[in-house]
């Protein structure tokens, strides 16, 4: 039986070795490491050996079989990784696939041009959070208690306390309270309205506000600040007009207006955005000295300057993601 054994494991050793490739190595598997091949036939063998003989036998069978499952493993495993390579042979010649890269969202590149004209006027970018507290969001910015926009049914309560801003002027009020003037900052973000939605308004948009707060800070310099926006942003020749307003936080306020011809129709007058002096109570409520210290501050819908400025008609399709729309820019 040693003979046996022996001649097993030379056949086996000589069979894998040659050239061989994967379905052959199967066969020569089942041939000797099967359920009935070669060795297993030899282990049945070995089982009615009597029991003096066992321990010579034994060992030498459990080696040559675990040898030739061993030499089994090592080669099935170089043959697949061969195989393998051969597969993910790449061809050179072929064409390339492009690559499709998408683009920034329209908003975010009317956002990205605006905080670009104002950092080029000296202005630094300030964020916060869009979950606000009342007093940030209206107390601080001289709404009176019963000033509409604290009802309800125009903003986003999330309990007695708290809120989705209506405006980005949180973050200047956050600001003032903890910076020494000069302050000189634009304040970009998503604000909430709990409007009823249409082409012309949703619960959800964008703002941009801008605050300079020093000494002697004047009209004239906001509205010059303003004029050199609208120049570089709307074109050297845009037709704008300032006209009194009111806002809760400004005294006095103003609206800009453009002149918006398109071609074969009549030209109207387009307000896009407020502003105003900073009033005085504000500074109070921030604890800025008002005898000493004054602001002007702006503010603006970014979808409704790049709906004036793309010819977009109506607000909703900004928030759709409808591929159609988006590609077009
Ligand atoms: C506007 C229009 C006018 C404004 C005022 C302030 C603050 F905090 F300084 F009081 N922030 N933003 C302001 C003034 C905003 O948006 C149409």
């Amino acid at each position: 039986m040693l003979d046996r054994i022996e001649l097993a494991e030379k056949n086996f050793k000589t069979e894998i070795e040659s050239e061989i490739d994967l379905e052959k190595l199967e066969e020569v598997r089942i041939k000797y490491l099967g359920r009935k091949g070669l060795f297993t036939e030899l282990f049945e063998e070995f089982k009615q050996l009597p029991k003096e003989e066992k321990p010579k036998y034994g060992q030498v069978l459990n080696k040559a079989k675990s040898l030739a499952q061993k030499l089994f493993d090592e080669l099935k495993s170089k043959l697949e990784s061969s195989e393998a390579e051969q597969k993910e042979y790449i061809d050179l010649t072929l064409a390339g696939r492009g690559v499709n890269l998408g683009s920034k969202h329209i908003l975010t590149q009317t956002l990205d041009e605006i905080k670009g004209i104002f950092k080029g006027l000296g202005f630094s970018i300030y964020e916060g959070p869009e979950l606000e507290s009342d007093h940030n969001n209206f107390e601080m910015l001289n709404f009176p208690a019963d000033h509409p926009a604290r009802d309800m049914q125009d903003t986003f309560f999330v309990n007695d306390n708290f809120l989705l801003r209506t405006h980005t002027s949180p973050v200047q009020v956050r600001l003032m309270e903890n910076t020494k003037p000069p302050i000189r900052a634009l304040m970009p973000g998503k604000v909430y309205r709990n409007e009823a939605i249409s082409a012309k308004s949703y619960c959800l948009f964008h703002q941009v506000e801008g605050l300079y707060v020093d000494e002697d800070v004047t009209f004239a310099e906001l509205k010059g600040t303003l004029v050199a926006f609208l120049k570089q942003f709307f074109g050297e020749d845009v037709k704008y007009r300032f006209r009194p307003s009111f806002f809760p936080f400004t005294e006095p306020s103003a609206e800009v207006d453009v002149w918006w011809q398109q071609k074969g129709k009549e030209g109207k007058w387009l307000e896009i955005l407020g502003c105003g002096m900073v009033d005085p109570n504000v500074l109070e409520n921030v604890k800025i000295d008002n005898e000493k210290y004054v602001g002007y501050a702006f503010g603006m819908g970014v979808e409704r300057i790049a709906m004036l400025k793309y010819g977009v008609g109506d607000i909703r399709v900004f928030f759709d993601n409808d591929k159609r729309f988006l590609e077009q820019f």
